[in-house]
C-alpha cells in the first residue's frame, strides 16, 4: 500500500486506522444491553442449590418445604429432569454431564436442585429450604489420586468406566525421540503444574429462556460466545426443530472462554421456560461463576529436551497428566483428545518429538480448556518457555541466544513442525531482536550482576510463543461433526450505508469497529456507514463462534470476501453507469473510474444506488451478499514477551520492573485494539503468575473461590507496558494477511514473568516454584532452596 493510500484508508477508518470503539459509547454510558437488562412481561426467576460436597451419594433430597414458600412455582431436582431424559446433557467431547444431580455429587458447587420463583430472593431462599441428605465418599483432586489402586470410581454412571481414566493419547515419533535422547549430549528435565485458573469475566453467566407456546417458538437470551452452536445443541438435547429456536447473545461483559461451554443454568432455565410457559431469567452469582463454570488448565507437565553440547535442541519428549474435572467436557473443536498441546515448541526447529497424554475424572467442576487458550496452547507456551530456559541454565548457554540458535528460520516457512502443524509465516529473530534491544539486554544483565554483589535480587524473564489461531479449517477442525468456518452477510442499502452480520459474537474484542473497517478497505465506505451486528442466530449467518482468537482469522476473512463478492458486482453497475466494458473499469479506494480517462468515474455509492435504480438489463437488483469462509490453515502468530523483577529474598515478593512485549499479528485492522488485547492479556498473564490462586484441599473444598484469594488486578496493581509493533509478518493465506492475537500475551505472558522469578534466584538451585508464585512460595525456594509445588491438595495450613 502506498502512502497516500494508507492516508486515503485512515481517512475513511479502514485498515490501520486506529479508530475509536464505536461499542464504547454505549459500555461508557451505562447503556449496554447485558442479558442481566433484559426484562420480559411475566418473567420468574430461578435459582440454583449447589452441593456442599466434593463427593458424595445422594441418599434423599426433600423439596416440600421449599413448594410450600409463597411466591414458588417450580422446583426441579434431576430426578424430575430424568422424567423428561434431562438429567444428563451430551457434552462437546462425546462424554455426559449432570444437568441435576441424581445418584451422586461429584463435585463441591455442582448444581443438585433449583427452584423458580416470583423474584431472585424468594428463589433462593427457597434453595435453602430443600433438604439433601449425602453420604460423603472419598474425594480425588490429582490425577495421582485418580490412578491410585482403590481410587473410588467417580464415574459410576457410565458403563464400561471401571476407572477413572478418560483417555490416553499421543502424538509425534516414539522411536525417532528415543534415538535422539541416545545422542544427546545434555538431557534436561522439568515437570510442573500448571494450575486451575478462571476467566472470571465481571459479568457472569446467565439466560432467559421464553417459550411461547402459541408460535411454539423458543427464545434464549444468553450469555453465549457461540450462539448457533447452542442452537444445534438445544435442538439436540431438547428435541425442539432447529428454525423454532432463536438464541440472542446480547452485549457480553467478557467472555474469555467462560462463555463457551454449556452449562446446566442454561438447560434449566430453558425447560422451565416450556414447562411454566413464562420467559425464566437464571443469572449466576459469582461465587457460583468461579466454583462451578469453565475452569482451565489443571494439567501437570514433565518434559524432557535432548540436547547437543553447542545448544542444538535434538527432540523433545513430553508426557501430560490432565485434570478435568468430573466430566469430559471441553469445548474445543480438534480430534485431539489434549486440544492443540502439542503446538508446543512450534517456532523452534526440532526434528523429532514425542507426546503422551492422559485424561482423568477428579471431584472438580469440569474444566480443561477454554481460558483465553485456544485449546492447551496456553499450557504448551508455558511448558515450552520454562523448559527453554531450564535448558539453557543447564547448558550455561545465554537464553536469548539459545532462542535465537532454535528458532525457525525466515526461509523455512511454510514449516512442518514435528507434531504435523504447518507454521504459514514469520520473522523470529527480529522480533527477539527488537525485544532484547528495548529491554536493553546487556545492560541489565550488568545491572543484575553488580545487583547481585550488594544482595540485591534482580531477574529477566524471555518467553517466546507462537500459536495456532484460526479453528478451522473444516478438512481438520469440527464441533460435534460441524465444520469449522465462519461466514459473514452484508447488505450495502440504496444510499451507499451498509449493515454487517457476522457468524462470530464479539464480547469486548470490538467487532463492532474493526469488521466495519475491513468493509471500508476492501470497498471503500467510510467505516461509520456500516453497522456490525452479531449474535442473533435468527438474522446472523451461521457461524461458529468467537474463541481461539478465530474471529479475525476466519469471519474477519469472511468479512473481506462477502465485501469483494460486492464490489464485483459494484464494478458491473460502474460499467453500466460509464457506459464502457467491464474490463475497462479500474478501482481505486471508494471508485472506479474509466482506464483511458481516469477523470471519468462513478464512487461506491452511486453504484449502490444503481443496484436499486438503475441496473443494467438482466442483472438481479440489490446490492447484498453473504460468503462462508473455510480457512486453508490456522494463522501463527508470534510475540516475545520481556520481563524484569526484583525479588525481596526476605519476603519473597517479588516487584515488577519493567515489560516489553513485541507481537506480530500479521496485518493490524486497529492498531489500538489490537495494543488492547495485548495489554489484557499481559494483565491477565501478570495475575496467574503473581496472585491467582485457587486450589482444592484433601476434601475437594474448592479453596480459593472468591476474589479475597483469587484476585483480579486493577489498575493500582497492573505494571505498565511497553509494546513493540515493528514487526509484520502477513499470514499469506488471509485475504488481508491479519492473523489473531486475542489470546498471545495471557498464553506467551506466563512464562516471561516466572522465568523472570526463577532468574533472580538462579544460584539457590531452584528450578520451578508453581504459580501463583506467591511471597511465601518464593520465600521457602530462596529459604530452602528447593522447588516449590502448587499441587493440590493443599496442606492445611496454607
Ligand atoms: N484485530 C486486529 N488486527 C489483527 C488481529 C485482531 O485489529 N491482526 C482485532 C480484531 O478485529 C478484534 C480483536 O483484535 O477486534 C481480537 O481479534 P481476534 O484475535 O480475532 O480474536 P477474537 O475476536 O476471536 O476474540 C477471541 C479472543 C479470545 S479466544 C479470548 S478468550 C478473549 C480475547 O479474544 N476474550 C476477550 N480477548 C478478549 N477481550 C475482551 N475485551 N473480552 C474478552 O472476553
Ligand atoms: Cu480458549 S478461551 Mo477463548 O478461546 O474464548
Amino acid at each position: 500500500m502506498s502512502v497516500s493510500q494508507a492516508l486515503d484508508e485512515i481517512k475513511i477508518g479502514g485498515l490501520g486506522a486506529s479508530r475509536r470503539r464505536v461499542e464504547d459509547d454505549r459500555f461508557i454510558r451505562g447503556k449496554g444491553n447485558y442479558t442481566d437488562d433484559i426484562t420480559l412481561p411475566g418473567m420468574l426467576h430461578l435459582e440454583i442449590l449447589r452441593s456442599p460436597l466434593a463427593h458424595a451419594r445422594i441418599k434423599s433430597i426433600d423439596t416440600s418445604k421449599a413448594w410450600d414458600i409463597p411466591g414458588v412455582h417450580l422446583v426441579l431436582t434431576g430426578e424430575m429432569m430424568a422424567t423428561r431424559n434431562l438429567a444428563w446433557m451430551p457434552t462437546l467431547s462425546y462424554d455426559t454431564q449432570a444437568v441435576l444431580a441424581t445418584d451422586k455429587v461429584r463435585f463441591q458447587g455442582q448444581e443438585v436442585a433449583c427452584v423458580i420463583a416470583d423474584d431472585p430472593y424468594i428463589a433462593k431462599d427457597a434453595c435453602e429450604a430443600i433438604d439433601v441428605e449425602y453420604e460423603p465418599l472419598p474425594a480425588i483432586v490429582n490425577p495421582a489420586q485418580a490412578v491410585a489402586d482403590g481410587a473410588p470410581v467417580i464415574r459410576d454412571d457410565k458403563e464400561n468406566q471401571p476407572d477413572n481414566v478418560i483417555y490416553n493419547w499421543e502424538v509425534g515419533d516414539k522411536a525417532g525421540t528415543d534415538r535422539a535422547f541416545e545422542q544427546a549430549d545434555v538431557v534436561s528435565r522439568l515437570r510442573l503444574h500448571y494450575p486451575r485458573s478462571h476467566p472470571s469475566p465481571i459479568e457472569c453467566c446467565g439466560s432467559i429462556a421464553d417459550f411461547n407456546r402459541a408460535t411454539s417458538k423458543l427464545t434464549v437470551y444468553m450469555t453465549t460466545q457461540a450462539p448457533h452452536i447452542i442452537r444445534a445443541a438445544v435442538a439436540l438435547v431438547a428435541e425442539l426443530p432447529e428454525h423454532m429456536i432463536r438464541i440472542v447473545s446480547p452485549d457480553i461483559g467478557g467472555g474469555f472462554g467462560n462463555k463457551v461451554p454449556v452449562y446446566p443454568g442454561y438447560v434449566c432455565s430453558i425447560l422451565a421456560s416450556i414447562l411454566l410457559e413464562r420467559p425464566v431469567k437464571w443469572i449466576e452469582d459469582k461465587s457460583g461463576n468461579l466454583i462451578s463454570t469453565g475452569f482451565a488448565r489443571d494439567i501437570y507437565l514433565d518434559g524432557e529436551l535432548a540436547l547437543r553440547k553447542d545448544g542444538k535442541i535434538l527432540a523433545v519428549r513430553m508426557h501430560a497428566d490432565a485434570d478435568h474435572g468430573a466430566f469430559f467436557s471441553d469445548a474445543q473443536p480438534s480430534k485431539f483428545k489434549i486440544g492443540l498441546l502439542h503446538s508446543t515448541f512450534a517456532c523452534y526447529d526440532v526434528p523429532v518429538a514425542h507426546l503422551t497424554a492422559r485424561g482423568t475424572y477428579s471431584n472438580k467442576a469440569p474444566g480443561g480448556v477454554a481460558y483465553r487458550c485456544s485449546f492447551r496452547v496456553t499450557e504448551a507456551m508455558f511448558f515450552q518457555e520454562r523448559m527453554i530456559a531450564a535448558a539453557a541454565a543447564d547448558l550455561g548457554m545465554d537464553p536469548a541466544e539459545f532462542r535465537r540458535m532454535n528458532f525457525v528460520t525466515d526461509e523455512q516457512f511454510p514449516h512442518r513442525t514435528p507434531f504435523g502443524f504447518l507454521l504459514d509465516s514469520g520473522q523470529y529473530a527480529k522480533c527477539l531482536d527488537v525485544g532484547l534491544k528495548a529491554v536493553g539486554y546487556e545492560d541489565f544483565r550488568r545491572q543484575q550482576e553488580e545487583a547481585r554483589k550488594r544482595g540485591k535480587l534482580l531477574g529477566l524473564g524471555i518467553s517466546t510463543m507462537t500459536e495456532p489461531l484460526g479453528a478451522g479449517n473444516s478438512r481438520e477442525y469440527d464441533i460435534l461433526g460441524i465444520k469449522m468456518f465462519d461466514s459473514a452477510e452484508l447488505k450495502v442499502h440504496m444510499t451507499g450505508k451498509a449493515i454487517l452480520r457476522t457468524g462470530a459474537k464479539t464480547q469486548g474484542q470490538g467487532h463492532e469497529t474493526t469488521w466495519a473497517q475491513i468493509v471500508a478497505h476492501e470497498l471503500g465506505l467510510p467505516a461509520e456507514d456500516v453497522i456490525v451486528e452479531e449474535g442473533d442466530t435468527d438474522t446472523a449467518p451461521f457461524g461458529m463462534g468467537t474463541y481461539a482468537s478465530r474471529s479475525t482469522p476466519v469471519a474477519g476473512a469472511a468479512v473481506s470476501m462477502v465485501a469483494r463478492k460486492i464490489r464485483a458486482k459494484a464494478r458491473r453497475l460502474a460499467a453500466h453507469l460509464l457506459e464502457v466494458s467491464e474490463e475497462d473499469v479500474e478501482w481505486e479506494l471508494g471508485r472506479f473510474y474509466v482506464r483511458s480517462s481516469p477523470d471519468r468515474g462513478v464512487t461506491i455509492q452511486e453504484c449502490a444506488m444503481a443496484a436499486y435504480s438503475n441496473m443494467p438489463d438482466g442483472m438481479e437488483p440489490g446490492l447484498e451478499n453473504t460468503a462462508f469462509y473455510d480457512p486453508p490453515n490456522l494463522t501463527w502468530p508470534f510475540a516475545v514477551y520481556l520481563v524484569t523483577v526484583e525479588v525481596d529474598q526476605e519476603t519473597g515478593v517479588w516487584d515488577v520492573l519493567n515489560i516489553v512485549a513485541v507481537d506480530d499479528c500479521g496485518v493490524r485492522i486497529n492498531p489500538m485494539i489490537v495494543e488492547g488485547q495485548i495489554m489484557g492479556g499481559l494483565t491477565e498473564a501478570y495475575a496467574m503468575a503473581n496472585m491467582q490462586f485457587i486450589t482444592f484441599d484433601a476434601e475437594g473444598n474448592c479453596v480459593g473461590a472468591n476474589y479475597m484469594d483469587y484476585l483480579l488486578p486493577t489498575a493500582w496493581e497492573t505494571p505498565g507496558f511497553e509494546l513493540h509493533s515493528e514487526v509484520v509478518t502477513p499470514s499469506p493465506h488471509h485475504p488481508i494477511g491479519a492473523k489473531g492475537i486475542g489470546e498471545c500475551a495471557a498464553v506467551g505472558g506466563p512464562a516471561a514473568f516466572v522465568n523472570a522469578v526463577i532468574d533472580a534466584i538462579a544460584g539457590t538451585g531452584v528450578r520451578n516454584i508453581d504459580m501463583p508464585l506467591l511471597p511465601d512460595r518464593v520465600w521457602e525456594a530462596i529459604t530452602h532452596g528447593h522447588d516449590v509445588s502448587g499441587a493440590p491438595p493443599v496442606r492445611a495450613d496454607d
